[in-house]
């Protein structure tokens, strides 16, 4: 399998997490979203949206979609799982990941910030604006959401872990203030030793700048 990936990308490294906690071997190929290589026509082939991450099978097919792509990694290797056994709880888990990639992510994703600089005038203040209310809206919501021991939601890892620590990497990256997310830093905390987390995170990655 070859994912299709870019180091500081939060949806990639949802997937690198999740590839990292089932113990997958899985070629990575940069594609880099400042130059704008995403927008490639090749690229663009594999990601009618033009988006990373794309996950590509050994017979050739594409998923698209970070959560798409974890969902069928969990299939073809349910162990370790990431969503629990109980309805409720795996519920709430989805609950939290859909916040971080419905509610938050599109808002502050890459080609959103280019339409507001390139339509309309956005100054690096605005935007630093736009990003922070965001990322603090939708990471105030998570925070009332889990329930942190030590993981997201009890013992280990799950989906909600997944997406939240890169949405935290990206928080920390944007200097939003997170003092009054204390379960959220302390799930940061049980991530950042755990080595499936060490080794998706974006500075670990060999195309890191
Ligand atoms: N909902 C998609 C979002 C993917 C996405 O937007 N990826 C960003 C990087 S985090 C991207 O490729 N942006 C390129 C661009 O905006 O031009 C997913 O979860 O895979």
């Amino acid at each position: 399998m070859i994912l299709y990936d870019y180091y500081r990308s939060s949806a990639a490294y949802r997937v690198r997490i999740a590839i990292a906690l089932k113990g997958l071997v899985v070629e990575r190929r940069p594609i880099h979203l400042l130059r704008g290589e995403q927008r490639d026509p090749g690229y663009r082939a594999k990601s009618p949206l033009a988006i990373v991450p794309t996950l590509e099978l050994d017979d050739g097919t594409f998923i698209t979609q970070s959560l798409a792509v974890i969902d069928y990694l969990d299939a073809l290797k349910p162990d370790p799982p990431l969503l629990p056994k109980d309805a409720i709880t795996a519920a709430q888990v989805r609950a939290a990941a859909l916040t971080i990639a419905c509610e938050i992510h599109p808002l502050v994703n890459l080609r959103v910030i280019q339409a507001l600089q390139g339509q309309f005038d956005a100054k690096d203040d605005q935007i630093a604006i736009w990003r922070k209310r965001w990322i603090h809206d939708g990471l105030s919501a998570v925070e009332a959401l889990i329930a942190p021991g030590p993981f997201a939601f009890g013992a280990a890892p799950s989906l909600a872990d997944v997406c939240l620590i890169p949405q935290v990497y990206n928080a920390r990256r944007f200097d939003v203030p997170l003092d009054a997310c204390p379960r959220i830093v302390a799930v940061e905390a049980a991530c950042a030793s755990h080595p499936a987390f060490i080794e998706a995170h974006p500075q670990a990655q060999p195309d890191a700048e």
